[in-house]
């Protein structure tokens, strides 16, 4: 399937200008999920869906992914007007994939975990989430909170829906993982350093 990385965000609780564009460990946040996107086998085609809040992010995928990832410019402040834009823009008709740029912890991995699982569900659609404990223990201050039969569960940023019919609502299976990479959102100037150190205790632990 495509997948849609959602990119036109003011990114004003972060305030270091462009989120995707703000670097982490040397490399744009954005190149994290793209790079996790190419990575995975379920994944064809990526977008990057840019508004007028984010024309660097823009200037820059041209610049480095020389239309391997192709940018549509939504309008910008209207999160879901922008993702049904930028369905029809693609011209998808099928299951399409709309992820965050700010999910720097994702590998190719999780997005085929996440589409096989979605294989399985039967349903249109897939919202990924993860518990709230999970965001506890990495220090991340939740945006939205859902009840999910007695447990508390976070949106993650992953979702999958059907690209044919994006103006409705749609029946989604909600797939709740443990996966500190689908809770490690980054927000906050807190989440940036915490993801940095985490990603630099890893490199150590391999060397
Ligand atoms: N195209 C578009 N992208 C958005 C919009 N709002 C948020 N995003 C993107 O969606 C992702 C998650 O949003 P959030 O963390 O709330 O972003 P923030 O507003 O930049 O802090 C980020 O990668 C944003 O750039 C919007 O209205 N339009
Ligand atoms: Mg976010």
């Amino acid at each position: 399937m495509d997948a849609i990385i959602m990119a036109g965000g003011l990114g004003s609780r972060l305030g270091m200008g462009e989120k995707p564009c703000v670097s982490l460990l040397d490399k744009p946040l954005i190149t994290y999920v793209i790079d996790a996107l190419h990575e995975a086998s379920g994944i064809d085609k990526v977008y990057v869906a840019v508004s007028p809040a984010t024309p660097l992010t823009q200037s820059f995928l041209k610049k480095k992914y020389n239309g391997e990832v192709r940018s549509i410019m939504t309008g910008g402040g209207n999160y879901v007007g922008d993702m049904i834009y930028a369905v029809k823009e693609a011209a998808i008709n099928a299951p399409v994939m709309i992820i965050m740029a700010d999910l720097p912890l994702l590998n190719g991995k999780h997005i085929d975990y996440v589409i096989e699982e979605y294989e399985k569900c039967g349903k249109p659609a897939m919202s990924v989430f993860s518990p709230l404990a999970v965001c506890k223990g990495l220090s991340v201050r939740p945006d939205t909170v859902f009840n999910w039969g007695g447990e508390l569960i976070v949106p993650s940023g992953v979702n999958i829906i059907d690209g044919s019919n994006v103006e409705q609502e749609q029946d989604y299976e909600s797939l709740v993982s443990q996966e500190a990479a689908f809770a490690l959102n980054i927000n906050r100037a807190e989440d940036l350093h915490r993801c940095k150190e985490i990603i630099e205790q890893r490199l150590l632990s391999r060397s």
